[in-house]
């Protein structure tokens, strides 16, 4: 009997053609809807892989429940989907897809600041629906980029792509992090700040930092007091790390002046979210990653893992290396 993998989204069908060789391959192929927990359990009952992404959670119960589970390849660099210390109890591998969408989220980062700074939607919408009569001197006037203050909360690698492209845009670079990196400092001239000071001192508070116990709603009502009337907060990482709720009366009161977001708490976000109804806030479906040539290394990087695993090799990308040594 061939090992059983299950793939919770569509891939192209070269993807999966290369996994029939070796393996049993099913795969949830609705791209309308994601794959319910009933079958997603029942899935798991049964396979030796799982590749997943990041809106299936992967629970201790469905862990503990994958009794021939080996590894699970998550189609993203984040795990915060993942039980990993049940799964690290289990014995299963954790996979993510660091470095190959580094540049790719960077550049999108980037874009949305942008896209927010110079109200770009909401100009092309203005024009597409045939509102442009005449040229005035603050028609869709935004804020500048260039020479203004960054500051990137979250110094991890795709933290540093950002603060490479603000470099090019002449901006200040203020940056968060756990600990200190004294060769993007070197590098790219970035300073480190508390937290608070950084609030304080930014035009673009961009949050890139991972969701833990302890950056859930890092950007409450008390952090987005402290930014500057003018600032746009930007969220590339990961939608609760903000108060959801503390952002919309931010925006609302204009406490902060707007927001560009890619993720949010609940995803697909329902059309309903008063965040949406916002003019100031830019809204898009989690494509930080988003790119062809990206996408399709991110999906080879989890075939490569789930295929070495079922074939008692080590993984490349591990997030549970504990189990390496075990
Ligand atoms: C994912 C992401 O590609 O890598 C991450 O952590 O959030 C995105 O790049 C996307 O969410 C699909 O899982």
């Amino acid at each position: 009997m061939k090992p059983y993998i299950y793939l919770t989204r569509k891939l192209p069908e070269e993807a999966v053609k290369n996994l029939q060789a070796s393996f049993q391959v099913n795969m949830w192929d609705r791209d309308d809807v994601a794959v319910p927990e009933d079958i997603l359990l029942a899935e798991a009952e049964k396979a030796h892989a799982l590749l997943t992404v990041v809106s299936d959670q992967i629970t201790g119960d469905l862990l503990r429940a994958g009794k021939n589970l080996k590894v699970v390849a998550n189609m993203a660099v984040g795990f915060d989907n993942i039980d990993v210390e049940a799964a690290t109890k289990q014995g299963i591998y954790i996979c993510n897809t660091p470095d190959v969408l580094t540049e790719t989220t960077a550049d999108l980062t980037f874009a949305l600041l942008t896209a927010t700074a110079r109200r770009i939607v909401e100009a092309a919408e203005f024009v597409k629906e045939g509102n442009w009569k005449s040229w005035s001197p603050f028609l869709l006037a935004g804020q500048d980029i260039y020479n203004k203050t960054i500051g990137i909360c979250g110094m991890g690698k795709i933290g540093e792509g950002v603060a490479r492209r603000a470099k090019g845009f002449g901006m200040e670079i203020l940056y968060h992090n756990r600990t200190r990196k004294p060769e993007t400092e070197q590098e790219l001239g970035a300073r480190y700040r508390s937290l608070e000071s950084l609030l304080e001192s930014s035009d673009f508070v961009v949050s890139l930092t991972p969701l833990t116990s302890e950056t859930r709603h890092l950007f409450n009502q008390s952090a987005f007091r402290k930014m500057k009337s003018s600032a746009i907060f930007i969220n590339a990482s990961r939608g609760a790390v903000a108060d959801e709720e503390a952002l919309v009366h931010a925006l609302k009161t204009r406490e902060i002046a707007g927001a560009g977001l890619d993720v949010f708490v609940e995803e697909p976000i329902s059309a309903d979210h008063p965040l949406l109804k916002l003019p100031n806030v830019v809204a898009l479906p989690h494509i930080g990653s988003a790119s062809l040539e990206t996408r399709m290394v991110m999906i080879s990087v989890c075939v490569d893992n789930i295929e070495r695993v079922l074939k008692g090799k080590e993984p490349r990308t591990i997030v549970n290396p504990g189990l390496l040594q075990a």
